[in-house]
Formats: C-alpha cells, structure tokens, sequence
C-alpha cells in the first residue's frame, strides 16, 4: 500500500496533529516539480517555505550529500573536523562577516542570535544584569521554541504554552516612529526583524524602512538582526533582502535554503564585537556545524551563484506580479499581489475566517500546481527560484485559469 489516501491515514493515527496540510501526498521531486505517488506531477510554489530556492533534489547538492555521508557525518564539536573552518571561511567569503555560529533549524538560530544580542548588551553595552530588552515586530514568525512564541502575536503559536519569556517588547512593523520611541529605553540591546513578513502574509514594508530603522537602531546602539531565514539566499532578488537597501545587519541569520532542502542546516553570523561575546561553553549544539551540513550548505551556496537565482527571482518576479495584476483586473477573487523576487502573495477578496483561498488551493492541486493559504485569505507564492520564464508562464496559465473557473463556478451556483 504505497497510495496517496493511505500515507494520509498513517500520519492522521500515528502523528501528532499539529499541522492541517493539503491533501496531496509527495513522494518524489526533481527540480520545480514534485510528484504523489500516483504519478500525477505539480509545480511546487512553495518550495518547502522557501527551504528549496535551488530546486529539489539539486544533482550538485545530492552528489556532495552522498560524497560527503560515505566520508564523515559527524564529530560533534568536542573536536575539530576538516570542514567546519572551510565552511565557515566560505561564509565569510559569502557574506562578509568575521564569523559565523552553526545551527541546524532556523529556531535555533534565532535563539542563536537573541543570545549573543544579550550577551553583547551586558558585556559591551554595560546593560545592568537581567535588563536588557528585545524589541520584535507586531506580526512576526520567528519560529516555535518557548522564547520565540513568547514574543509571538498569534494565539495559535503561543496560547497555553505559558509561562513565557521575559524581555522583549513588539512594536508596529513598518513604523520607525515606533521604533524610535521604544529604543529611547537605554535596556534596549537590540531590534530582531523579518525584512519581509512571511508568516504575517508576505508583507513588504515601505521603501526606506528597512534603512532607516537600521539607522535609529545604530544611532541608539541597538544591535540590528535580521531575520533572513526566509527572506534569504536569493529569495527576493538579493543574496539578502536588506541588501535592497544596502543595509548591513549586526546579526544576519540563515536557515532554510542554506542547504537547499537536502539536510537542516542554519546560522548566525556576525562580526567579532558580537561574536566574541560568546565563549566555549556558553552556547552550542551536538549537530551545529557537522560536516555533512558543511558540504551541503557550501554547495547549496555554490548553486545560487552558478545559477544566477538573485537574477531569475528578480526577473520571474516581476513578470509574475504583472501578470497577476492584469488577473486582478479580471477577476473580483482577487484584491491584491505583492511581494518581491519570487516571494509573493495574492489576496483574495473574502474573509481571513472563509475557506476560499484553500478552496482555490484545492483547485490549484487539481490543476498541478501547489500553493498553501497563510492567514485564512492570502496564498503565498514562492516557487523554486530555478525556474524557467516557460514554467513560470505555464504557471500562470494554472493560476489564471483556476481563479477564473473558481469564480465563475460560484457566480453560477
Ligand atoms: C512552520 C510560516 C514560512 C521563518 C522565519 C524563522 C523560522 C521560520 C522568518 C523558523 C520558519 C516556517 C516554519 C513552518 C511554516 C513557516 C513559515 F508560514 F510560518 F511563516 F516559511 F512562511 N524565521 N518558517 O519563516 O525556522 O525552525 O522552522 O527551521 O513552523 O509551520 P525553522
């Protein structure tokens, strides 16, 4: 029994229920396509939120997967391994920062990153001990440990999972003003922000923020990190998304795509006023840094560049969301399209609390194309960054032609 409704059953009895995915069941993929194991093949637009820019199964992260996995997997870090510091000059190679901290999942980064901001704020900034304060964004979604769904604003992340931690403070995203006023407590040791919200609804902030609230951060001596986990790694037509505004974070932090689906691997990096902060000891992970994640994430890294994936995201972006504007034009289904590169997301004109964008991605699975809904209304956009202008195009035939039946098929009900 290997079908598509028996996979379902098994994870409905056997695994916990903590996620409520489509009903479409995925057992192979190359490229920017996955297929269930029927054989019916899809476009994959979410690319694993964002985890798979380089597509599935990418035959240069495979082959350095397996070369790797038959040498060495893993030595903790109780000693050294003959990849760690390759990988991590790579980084600095990459990203221009002194030096990098491994993880593996994105939440651990981000836990990464909140410590070394209190680390800093006591030990260079002079904050009296337990003071220091974080400040977060109305709407963010950086992942799901205890600290990070302390600071959430969704009561499905953080109800009941009590009591939380202390420390931080949320302010409006996309409001400097805002900033400006919560970093005039002198306890402020840094601003840990999404260049884009993903969780929130692919929601791009207005032109400047993301520089002018680096700016008030350094001028009231906040550290500022970003939260490029999924903005990251070519995503929105930048290596990073601050860099469409020229921004250099305190703290970058990297997960997702940094392995390009192959293996979980994530990061920290920051330069050595920061990084020095954290001495042996102090911080760490069994898996952090082995050199299977090494490999892959250098080749991961590699492909982004080979292939041109800033430049394509860039370029399939804005045929998409031209596309899709003429579709508004056509259809009352949908209000809006935003995003940028190959992150986007298409409001549709209903209530966050119906069940039309999941319907419409009912529709779209029919049809052979794989979107998710985020916040009840909006379904995000973000397919492989591989991707051909012919795919794209046949995508947006799939898309264009589903929302169109969609709404046809109501009005005539
Ligand atoms: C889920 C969203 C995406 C992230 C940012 C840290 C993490 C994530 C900006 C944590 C993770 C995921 C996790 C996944 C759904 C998802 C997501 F819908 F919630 F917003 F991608 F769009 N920072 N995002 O987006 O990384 O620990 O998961 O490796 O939890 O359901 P992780």
């Amino acid at each position: 029994m290997n079908s598509t409704q028996h996979a379902i059953e098994l994870e409905n009895k056997y695994g916990a229920h903590n996620y409520h995915p489509l009903p479409v069941v995925l057992e192979r993929g190359e490229g920017v396509f996955v297929w269930d194991p029927e054989g019916n093949r899809y476009y994959d637009f979410l690319s694993a939120y964002s985890a798979v820019n380089q597509g599935h199964c990418h035959p240069k992260i495979i082959s350095t997967l397996k070369e790797q996995a038959e040498k060495l997997t893993l030595v903790s870090r109780a000693f050294y391994s003959n990849m760690l510091g390759q990988y991590e000059e790579y980084m600095h190679d990459y990203f221009g920062y002194d030096k990098l901290l491994p993880m593996n999942t994105g939440a651990e980064a981000v836990e990464t990153s909140i410590k070394l901001c209190r680390k800093w704020a006591y030990e260079r900034k002079g904050i009296e001990p337990d003071r220091a304060k974080i400040l977060v964004a109305d709407g963010n979604f950086h992942g799901r440990t205890t600290s990070i769904i302390s600071f959430s604003n969704d009561p499905l992340a953080r109800a009941n999972f009590g009591p939380y931690t202390p420390g931080f403070e949320s302010i409006p995203y996309d409001d400097l003003d805002a900033l400006e006023r919560a970093l005039q407590n002198p306890n402020v040791a840094g601003y840990l922000v999404e260049p884009i919200q993903g969780e929130a609804g692919v929601v791009v902030p207005s032109e400047g923020y993301l520089k002018k609230s680096y700016q008030l951060c350094k001028k009231n001596n906040a550290l500022y990190i970003a939260d490029e986990i999924q903005t990251g790694i070519a995503r929105t037509g930048q290596l990073l998304c601050v860099d469409h505004e020229g921004v250099r974070p305190d703290i970058v932090i990297l997960g997702k795509a940094l392995s390009g689906g192959a293996y979980p691997v994530s990061a920290a990096l920051a330069d050595d006023e920061v990084m020095e902060c954290i001495r042996p000891g102090e911080h760490g992970s069994t898996y952090g840094g082995n050199p299977l994640a090494c490999a892959v994430a250098m080749a991961a890294l590699d492909v982004v560049k080979e292939e041109n994936l800033a430049e394509n995201a860039t370029r399939l972006g804005s045929i998409f969301r031209d596309e899709m504007e003429q579709l508004i034009g056509e259809s009352n289904l949908v209000s809006s399209v935003r995003g940028k590169g190959l992150l986007n997301a298409m409001v549709i004109n209903d209530t966050p609390e119906s069940n039309t964008a999941w319907n419409i991605c009912l529709k779209l699975k029919e049809n052979g194309l794989l979107a998710k809904p985020t916040h009840g209304n909006i379904i995000r956009f973000a397919p492989p960054l591989i991707m051909t202008e012919e795919q794209l195009m046949d995508c947006i035939r799939i898309i264009k032609k589903t929302v169109l039946d969609y709404e046809h098929a109501a009005v005539s009900q």
